[in-house]
């Protein structure tokens, strides 16, 4: 399985937590709201998911993380695509609530902010709405979803986990 990273930007608003979503414009999930992050890659660098993280929330919203929490990591598996696609990946997910420099567009993303209670789920991954308000609450898990060709989920399974 590739190994792939998801970074969420967290901030406090008054009382109410904000998180950063931003839109895919090209590639892998194209068109969809999601965090931040992409595939490991050594030919630039990445020795770990850590590496990878950092280097990819520079490149697509300019913003240097100071320090991330480990969460989840999720297993995506699409079964009618063949491996060398390349769409099974092992997705490890971060929360950032330290970081230096404001989130700007870039030609990969473009940034938003949503309250939790506003987060577009139907213009999200079909997983996000089963995983995302767990980790937005403190919890840690572990995870695998199967997606068919509807891009709809036809099995998965949560485990929680005290350490990740
Ligand atoms: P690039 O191909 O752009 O990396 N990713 C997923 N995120 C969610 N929420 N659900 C999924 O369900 C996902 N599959 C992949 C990992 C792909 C980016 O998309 C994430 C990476 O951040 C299928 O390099």
């Amino acid at each position: 399985m590739r190994k792939a990273t998801l970074c969420l930007l967290i901030k406090e608003n008054q009382g109410d937590r904000e998180v950063l979503l931003a839109m895919k414009k090209r590639g892998f999930g194209v068109g969809k709201w999601n965090g931040v992050g992409g595939k490991l890659d050594p030919e630039k660098g990445d020795r770990n998911v850590i590496d990878a993280i950092i280097r990819e929330t520079k490149e697509e919203i300019g913003v240097q993380i100071k320090n991330l929490e480990k969460v989840a990591v999720l297993n995506f598996y699409f079964p009618h695509v063949p491996q060398k696609e390349g769409w099974n990946q092992e997705v490890h997910v971060f929360l950032v609530k330290n970081w230096e420099g404001e989130p700007v567009e870039t030609e990969e993303m473009a940034p938003k902010w949503f309250k939790e209670s506003e987060i577009p789920f139907k213009e999200m991954w079909a997983d996000d709405e089963l995983w995302l308000s767990h980790v937005l609450n403190g919890k840690k898990l572990k995870a695998d979803f199967v997606f068919n060709k509807e891009e709809t989920i036809d099995r998965h399974n949560i485990k929680f986990v005290q350490e990740i």
